[in-house]
C-alpha cells in the first residue's frame, strides 16, 4: 500500500528548504550588500555558463506567491535561510530594510500556518567580511554572534526553530579546499581553520540564542554521506573509517562531545596539520537537534596521493542529474547511527534529487522525483519504527533555483520555474505531495 502521511506521528511536520542565494535575487536591492557567492559567480569559469543569484527565483518580490504554492500543496513547515548582506552592511550597521522583507516572510508565513526554520548561514558569507579573512579571521566568529543576536532579536518572538550553519563541511572544504565554490581557494589548512571557526561561530550563536529565544529550540544542519569502502580490501575499508568519521563527524562530534573525532584527527597529524583544540566550550553548547541532509552514498578508495588519503569511485547505482547515486537505505542506515550515537532529537533538513525535467504543455512528469521521495519517506518511517526521534522532513527544494557551481543547469525543484517568465508550475511530484499530505 502507498506510503501516506497517517502512517507518520501526529506532530511529524513535512516542509520544503531553501537558501538566500538560491532564491532571492534582488542583490542589489533595499541595501544589500555583495556576499561571496555575487563575487564568486560573477568570476569566469567559476559557475557554469557564468549563471548567478541576481535575479534566481525572484523571491525577494514574489514571497507571496511562493507562499500561496506551500500552501496549496499542504505543507506544514518552510525552512529558508537569511542572506548577512541584506541584514548588516559593513559587518555592523543594520539595514532596517533587509530586516523588513524577513519580518514580512515570516508574517506570511505565520498567516498561513506554515511553521517557518531559519537558518542562519548558507554559505553567503558578505563580502566585506571575506576582506576581512572570512572564515580564517579568528574573530568571525564574534561577528556571527552578532549577527545572529540581531536576528534572534528580530524574528524570535515569531519563530522558534532555527540552524546557526548549513553544511559547515562544505563551507570550509568546498570553499576552502577544493575550490568549486566560494570564495574558491585551494589550501587544506585554510579549510581546517575555516572548519573550526565556522564550528566556534555556530556555538557563540547557541549562546546568545538562549540568552534571547527563551522559548526556542536550536540546531545545525549537516550534510551526511553513507561512507563504503569501494572495494573489499583492507585498505579501502581503513580508510572508510577514517572518511565517516570525517565527512560524518567532524562537525558532530566537536558539536555534542566536546572533541574532534579520534581517527581523524590521526589523519590530520600524519599529514602535519595542528587543529586547534582550545574553543571547546564553546563549540560544545547544549543544541536541541540535529538537521540532516541526506542526498546519497560515496564509493571510497585509498588515495595516497590525495592530502586527505582518499578518492571517490563511481558506482553502480542509478544516479540523479547531479551523478548522485539513488540510495535510500542509507538514510535509514545514517539516521539510526546518528541517533545512535548523538541521542538527539533529529530532522531531515534536506533531501530531494535533481531530474532531467521537462516541461511540456506546462507539465513536467517527474515520476523519477516521485519514486524517489517516497523511498526516503519510507526509509525514514521504518527508521522511526526502529526508535530514532525524527520529528520532520524538509525537502530540498520547493522550487528549481541557483544550484551553486552548476548554475541554473540542476533542477531539485518540486515546482518548475520557467526563469525566463519566472512563471512556477508543479510538477507531478507537488501534486503527489499534496495527495499524500492530504492522506
Ligand atoms: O542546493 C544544495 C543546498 O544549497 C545545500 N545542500 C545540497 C543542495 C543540492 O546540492
Amino acid at each position: 500500500m502507498a506510503i501516506k502521511r497517517s502512517d507518520f506521528p501526529e506532530d511529524f511536520i513535512f516542509g520544503t528548504a531553501t537558501a538566500a542565494y538560491q532564491i532571492e535575487g534582488a542583490v542589489n536591492e533595499d541595501g544589500r550588500e555583495p556576499s561571496i557567492w555575487d563575487v564568486f559567480s560573477h568570476t569566469p569559469g567559476k559557475v557554469k555558463n557564468m549563471e548567478n543569484g541576481d535575479i534566481a527565483c525572484d523571491h525577494y518580490h514574489r514571497y507571496i506567491e511562493d507562499i500561496e504554492i506551500m500552501k496549496e500543496i499542504g505543507l506544514d513547515a518552510y525552512r529558508f535561510s537569511i542572506s548577512w548582506s541584506r541584514v548588516l552592511s559593513k559587518g555592523k550597521i543594520k539595514n532596517e530594510k533587509g530586516l523588513d522583507f524577513y519580518n514580512r516572510l515570516v508574517d506570511e508565513l505565520l498567516k498561513n500556518n506554515i511553521t517557518p526554520f531559519i537558518t542562519l548561514y548558507h554559505w553567503d558569507l558578505p563580502y566585506y567580511l571575506y576582506e576581512k579573512g572570512g572564515w580564517l579571521n579568528p574573530d568571525i566568529a564574534l561577528y556571527f554572534q552578532d549577527y545572529a543576536a540581531l536576528i534572534f532579536e528580530t524574528l524570535g518572538d515569531r519563530v522558534k526553530n532555527w540552524i546557526t550553519l548549513n553544511e559547515p563541511w562544505c563551507s570550509s572544504f568546498l570553499g576552502y579546499f577544493m575550490g568549486t565554490h566560494a570564495p574558491g581557494h585551494k589550501n587544506i589548512n585554510e579549510a581546517f581553520i575555516a572548519a573550526h571557526n565556522l564550528l566556534k561561530a555556530h556555538g557563540h550563536a547557541v549562546k546568545v540564542f538562549r540568552e534571547i529565544v527563551k522559548d526556542g529550540k536550536i540546531g545545525i544542519t549537516n550534510v551526511v554521506s553513507k561512507i563504503e569502502p569501494a572495494q573489499e580490501n583492507e585498505e579501502d575499508f581503513q580508510v572508510a573509517i577514517l572518511v565517516d568519521e570525517f565527512v560524518n563527524g567532524w562537525f558532530h562530534d566537536p558539536v555534542v562531545f566536546g572533541k574532534y573525532p579520534e581517527n581523524a584527527k590521526g589523519l590530520l597529524k600524519q599529514l602535519g596539520l595542528k587543529i586547534p583544540e582550545d574553543d571547546m566550550d564553546i563549540i560544545s553548547q547544549p543544541i536541541d537537534f540535529f538537521g540532516v541532509n541526506y542526498y546519497s552514498r560515496q564509493l571510497i578508495k585509498y588515495d595516497p596521493y590525495n592530502p586527505l588519503m582518499y578518492k571517490h569511485v563511481e558506482g553502480e547505482l542509478p544516479k540523479t542529474e547531479m551523478g548522485w547515486e539513488i540510495y535510500p537505505k542509507g538514510l535509514y542506515d545514517m539516521l539510526k547511527k546518528l541517533h545512535q550515537r548523538y541521542g538527539l532529537p533529529l530532522y531531515i533538513t534536506e533531501n530531494g534529487m535533481a531530474g532531467p525535467d521537462k516541461l511540456i504543455n506546462n507539465i513536467v512528469n517527474d515520476h523519477y522525483r516521485i519514486d524517489y521521495l517516497e523511498k526516503h519517506f519510507q526509509q525514514a518511517l521504518l527508521a522511526i519504527k526502529n526508535g530514532v526521534n525524527l520529528k520532520g522532513y524538509f525537502i530540498w527544494t520547493l522550487m528549481d533555483n541557483f544550484e551553486w557551481a552548476e548554475g541554473y543547469s540542476k533542477r531539485f525543484g518540486i515546482v518548475y520555474v520557467d526563469y525566463k517568465t519566472q512563471k512556477r508550475y508543479l510538477k507531478k511530484s507537488a501534486l503527489w505531495l499534496k495527495e499524500f499530505l492530504s492522506k
